[in-house]
């Protein structure tokens, strides 16, 4: 398969998709994007740094990854992942917007990294009126990101905090979806009681014995 014919393989995919009238419970709920797999690590989350929008949707949120659209998984809620350029690959990021809505998708989380971190911006426009959340892969990409004209709607979070731009996409779904509010308030639930365990165990250790253990 050469290049072209790849990226055009992906955009008869979700073309063909986008006909096929699934039922909205087999459709995948939330749809991450990235401009390049060098996101990933940001995007998913990295085993070695800090969690990612993957971690929180599977590990907290018991979403599972559909990694095929018309065999999807167990679960009831579900994402999938694609690399989506919006400067190497355009007419990819045209379809991938286009049919997100009929291919199912209620909520877009997109991210891109460089200073010309233009998959976000892009991808909210064209799917418009679909909320997309965008994600600053880098610090220096978060003006390309958030600088949107009047008119031109897009929620972002903080440079590299897709975890939280899965947290505010849940929190979209869950409008509809009670068994994700209730999902929602257990994870802040859990939050809080860690603080307040690691709080107590500072304070009663002692500051020198609490870094030694
Ligand atoms: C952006 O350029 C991507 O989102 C990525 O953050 C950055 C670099 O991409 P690679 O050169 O690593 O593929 O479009």
């Amino acid at each position: 398969m050469t290049t072209a014919q790849s990226v055009q393989s992906l955009i008869d995919r979700l073309e063909a998709q986008a006909q096929m009238d699934r039922p909205a419970a087999e459709t995948p709920d939330i749809g991450i994007i990235m401009g390049s797999d060098s996101d990933l690590d940001v995007m998913a989350g990295s085993e070695t740094g800090r969690q990612g929008a993957y971690d929180v949707l599977t590990e907290q949120l018991g979403f599972e990854e559909q990694t095929d659209y018309e065999a999807p998984p167990e679960s009831q809620f579900t994402f999938e992942t694609f690399v989506v350029s919006a400067h190497r690959t355009p007419e990819l990021m045209y379809t991938y917007a286009e049919t997100a809505e009929d291919r199912g998708l209620d909520v877009i989380i997109a991210g891109a990294g460089g200073k010309s971190a233009d998959l976000p911006n892009m991808t909210a426009s064209i799917a418009y009126p679909l909320p997309v959340i965008g994600v600053p892969v880098q610090e220096k990409s978060v003006d390309s990101v958030i600088g949107m004209p009047q008119g031109a709607p897009l929620v972002a979070v903080d440079a590299g905090k897709s975890f939280n731009a899965a947290l505010s996409a849940v929190q979209l779904l869950a409008r509809k979806h009670p068994e994700l509010r209730e999902r929602l308030l257990a994870y802040h639930d859990g939050l809080q009681q860690a603080v307040g365990e690691v709080s107590r165990d500072l304070h009663e250790r002692g500051t020198t014995a609490f870094r030694d253990q």
